[in-house]
């Protein structure tokens, strides 16, 4: 039997503070601006927030290149305003959880700044020097925002290793001094009352350290490679050990490069490493390197199953489709044009809360937001957009055209744009003439001030789900079963616990289906759906979404 946790119950919301709400006008998202929407998070029957960093940082990577761990980004407010929140936050009964990225640090770190200095600097182990190969770097590992993953360090003719920028250089885990530091920036955040962690590509931590070429089969997805280093369940072991199991808090790992098959290891209740993580299959579907990949249905959802065979009873898993690294969920996963896009993101919605795991929505999708119309390359802010720019299309690898066609439906900065709060002018996101990234242009029709007036809008619709999964015990801990998995359109699974059963039905097209199940398996009562007026047993409208109750005979 699976034990009972607050955090598998839990609906998490993911905050991108610099896109949330700017409260002084300057532009730019900050905590007072969240203070000031926590009833709305509360009405959407949100349990936990996740706040992406909130730390000191010069802004390399929004705030994932941290300069000072124990600091508050002065853009985002001070400690004070962090303290408000959280307190704002417990008040309301809900908890938070803030972003951990201790794979790197920024350049900018003290230790970093340290380290660099001198070979014997007492810092110097606390990042990854090595010596080059000839007249290159060590190796041929690849940055996840192009180029090199070593930079040349003039002061000591050393290379350091930066899985991401070069502005984020990689932490030496295999340094006890280094670990040591980082349980302790951990403590600290935890005696301040956060209630767990996201943590940023944890499994990159360990590396191999005889650093050798990629294996040939790695060289395409390096993800693939990094991930599930030699020492990684010996860390995190180490960490729960040392940190984690001394407080009453959920972690969940950002697992970019980690199979289902691997997953067990990672969240397995047995062996003290995490609680979940976010496995990237489904997310990147559509998402192959910046380009736009069509996908089916019937891949997705062999991926909730595998999912589901993969992570067994001991352990739990996340459901997500979108964050602040990938597009828009309505624009990717649903149907953003016309009349489509409020039944397909209620659609998306009664899928990501009813099946197996800890639901996890992203800032906006709420309000069915979508991809912001992207033409040209300075549009864009990211900068994994901007040195993909330099690296492929200036050198002539990559034709602009295709290269723009493919951030038009994969860029980051899509689910970056502000929060479309009202009709007013920047959609209430700030009083600023300019917010940091354009709002998109559809704000004075979709826009939360809209979507709370209207009972049938997406948000009231996330709500009434979130009421759905407290009232429904299978909804959280229920078995996992998809009935239709070669159906190119229509999702039915069940989930069952014990006696109980229900029921969900999604039409992933925009045509009337009939819904065939299996021998024995019959709707029974409805107890939510998407349209104001549901189609009749056995058929789904265009888009449609519908939980019943499960009849078996
Ligand atoms: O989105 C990607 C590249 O455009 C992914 O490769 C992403 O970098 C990867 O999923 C790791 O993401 C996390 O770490 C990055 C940071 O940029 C992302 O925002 C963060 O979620 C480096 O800290
Ligand atoms: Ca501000």
């Amino acid at each position: 039997t699976v034990r009972h946790r607050w955090w598998k119950e839990a609906v998490v919301y993911q905050i991108y503070p610099r896109s949330f709400q700017d409260s002084n006008g300057d532009g730019i998202g900050d905590i007072p601006g969240i203070v000031s929407r926590l009833d709305y998070l509360k009405g959407l029957g949100v349990d936990v927030v996740w706040l992406s960093p909130h730390y000191d940082s010069p802004n390399a990577d929004n705030g994932y290149d941290i300069r000072d761990y124990r600091k508050v980004m002065a853009e985002f407010g001070g400690m004070a305003d962090f303290d408000a929140l959280l307190a704002g936050l417990k008040a309301r009964g809900m908890r938070l959880i803030v972003d951990l990225v201790v794979n790197h640090s920024s350049d900018e770190h003290a230790w970093f700044v340290e380290s660099r200095k001198s070979k014997d600097n007492p810092y110097r182990d606390y990042y990854i020097w090595r010596p080059g190969r000839g007249d290159g770097p060590p190796n041929d590992w690849r940055s996840y925002f192009s180029g090199s993953a070593w930079t040349l360090d003039p002061a000591t003719g050393e290379y350091y290793l930066h899985l991401f920028a070069d502005k984020q250089p990689d932490l030496n885990w295999e340094n006890d001094k280094l670990r040591a530091e980082v349980y302790d920036l951990m403590r600290f955040w935890l005696d301040k009352g956060v209630d767990g962690f996201r943590m940023d590509v944890i499994p990159m931590i360990s590396k191999d350290q005889a650093f050798p070429d990629y294996p040939p089969e790695h060289r395409q997805r390096t993800e693939y490679y990094h991930a599930v280093g030699p020492r990684l369940h010996e860390f995190l072991q180490e960490m729960n050990r040392e940190v984690l199991s001394k407080y009453d808090v959920m972690t969940v790992g950002e697992a970019f490069g980690v199979t289902p098959e691997q997953t067990l290891d990672l969240v397995d209740e047995r062996r003290g490493e995490l609680n979940m993580i976010f496995n990237f299959d489904a997310v990147r579907l559509y998402n192959d390197g910046h380009r736009y990949r069509p996908w089916t249905l019937p891949e997705l959802k062999a991926i909730y199953t595998r999912l589901e065979e993969g992570t067994g009873p001991r352990g739990w898993n996340t459901v997500f489709l979108s964050n602040h690294d990938n597009a828009r969920l309505v624009s990717s996963f649903g149907d953003d044009a016309g009349p489509w896009r409020v039944p397909s993101a209620k659609l998306l919605a009664t899928m990501l809360m009813t099946l197996h795991g800890t639901p996890f929505i992203y800032q906006g999708d709420e309000l069915g937001m979508t991809n912001y119309p992207f033409t040209s390359v300075e549009q864009y802010d990211d900068i994994a957009v901007r040195n993909a720019w330099k690296a492929d299309v200036l050198t002539g690898r990559v034709a602009a055209a295709d290269f723009l066609a493919g951030m038009a439906r994969t860029s980051r900065d899509h689910s970056r744009t502000p929060m479309q709060w009202s009709a007013a002018p920047n959609g209430g996101f700030t009083t600023a003439g300019k917010a940091w990234l354009a709002v998109n242009p559809n704000y004075p029709e979709i826009n939360a001030e809209a979507a709370l007036a209207d009972p049938g809008s997406i948000y009231h619709h996330y709500a009434r789900l979130a009421g759905l999964r407290r009232a429904h015990p299978p909804l959280v801990y229920g078995d996992f079963a998809d009935l239709a998995p070669a159906h190119p359109r229509l999702f039915a699974y069940t989930r069952r616990l014990g006696d109980e059963a229900l029921l969900v039905l999604l039409n992933f097209s925009r045509e009337t289906i009939d819904v065939e199940l299996p021998a024995g398996i019959e709707a029974g009562e409805l107890l939510l759906g998407n349209l104001a007026v549901p189609s009749q047993a056995g058929r789904l409208a265009g888009w449609e979404a519908r939980v019943h109750r499960c009849r078996r005979h």
